[in-house]
């Protein structure tokens, strides 16, 4: 005989009037909500989405009129599952947004706990400064701001420029430790040079006699142009993947792990025509396309994708890539916590 995590005992009169009385001592029947505390697979709230960009835009743009980017701290338009509405989250952990900032517009220095990532969407000419060593963003980069770094963002070109923020925020909100400190003044005082970050520890070396002992990547600036090569070059010598095509971790030069302690990131090339194998996994991916067009399959839905769109594979959803012509997929995930707390799985 097989035996059910899902039965839901009946309610009588009697169970209902004992339930009742119980609950004077902030006491509760475990049986009456076991069935959903322990589903016998994951199960979550958040829904795929796909956030179009042409369609995002001119809210985005229009939001320069509204407020300032200083008034507003951060001029953010958050991405919101509508699975998970007024909780400012993409997934259960993760958070994601679109940041405005246009020409000498300054977003005042500040730090908090839960770490940050930016993917530059569109412009040229801001930067991102992380105590003071300056970042100049173009389409397609990836900027890490870890947790408890100070950083302030800031303009010196002349169009508009939009990034995708992830943060894992949700998370650190559930868990509890969220801290947050603005600096006393809105920019942080200069700091090291432009892509000293880089040079210092992305060349495949290390300052001599330096003991690195942060839990980020202290590289935190990876350019479009080297992960795009990278990607690409891999592709013409690797066999493809049935589910993820060319796919590639941005790693932490120090440990060879993700960039971040609870989010991972990744660059994948679909190439013309791939049409993928379906990916299960307990982790939330967001995705960004970069270049190229195509769609997932996420469960029993078809989120069609183009250049600057992002969209959410939900915890547990199997879902599978097709890409149209060769097609490059931005995407960020809490999989590292998953990983870190014994508790992935995946259907690989
Ligand atoms: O740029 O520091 O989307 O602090 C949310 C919170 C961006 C940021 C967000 C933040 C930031």
């Amino acid at each position: 005989m097989s035996r059910a995590l899902q039965h839901k005992p009946e309610m009588t009169n009697s169970r209902a009037d004992f339930y009742g009385r119980m609950a004077a001592e902030n006491m509760t029947p475990l049986w009456e909500v076991l069935h959903t505390l322990l589903a016998e697979e994951p199960v979550t709230d958040a829904i795929p989405h796909k956030w179009d960009y042409d369609s995002c835009r001119p809210y985005i743009m229009e939001s320069a009129g509204v407020i300032s980017a200083e008034e507003a701290e951060r001029r953010v338009m958050v991405l919101e599952n509508p699975g998970l509405k007024d909780r400012s989250c993409i997934s259960e952990a993760l958070y994601a947004g679109l940041q405005l900032i246009m020409p000498g517009e300054v977003a005042p220095a500040h730090r908090h706990s839960p770490c940050a990532l930016r993917f530059i969407v569109e412009g040229t000419g801001a930067y991102t400064a992380l105590n003071g060593e300056k970042a100049y963003m173009e389409p397609g980069d990836l900027i890490l701001t870890p947790s408890w770094v100070w950083h302030d963002h800031g303009h010196d070109g002349d169009v508009p420029v939009v990034w995708l923020d992830g943060l894992d925020l949700p998370l650190v909100r559930g868990l509890g430790p969220v801290f947050a400190e603005p600096y006393p003044e809105t920019e942080f005082p200069q700091g090291r040079p432009t892509g000293d970050n880089m040079a210092r520890y992305g060349g495949n070396m290390r300052p001599f006699g330096e003991k690195i002992t942060s839990a980020n990547s202290p590289v935190f600036h990876f350019p479009y142009a080297e992960i795009r090569e990278t990607v690409d070059t891999v592709s013409r010598a690797q066999d493809i993947d049935a589910r993820h095509g060319f796919k590639l971790e941005y790693i932490n030069p120090t440990t060879g792990g993700p960039v971040m302690p609870t989010i991972g990131t990744y660059m994948q090339k679909l190439p013309k025509g791939f049409a993928g194998d379906d990916y299960q996994t307990t982790a939330a991916w967001v995705y960004h396309c970069v270049e190229g067009s195509g769609r997932t399959h996420i469960g029993d839905e078809t989120i069609e994708w183009k250049a600057r769109d992002t969209f959410i594979a939900p915890a547990w959803y199997k879902h599978r890539h097709e890409a149209d012509g060769d097609s490059f997929l931005f995407s960020f995930t809490d999989q590292p916590v998953h990983e870190k707390l014994g508790l992935f799985r995946d259907n690989m």
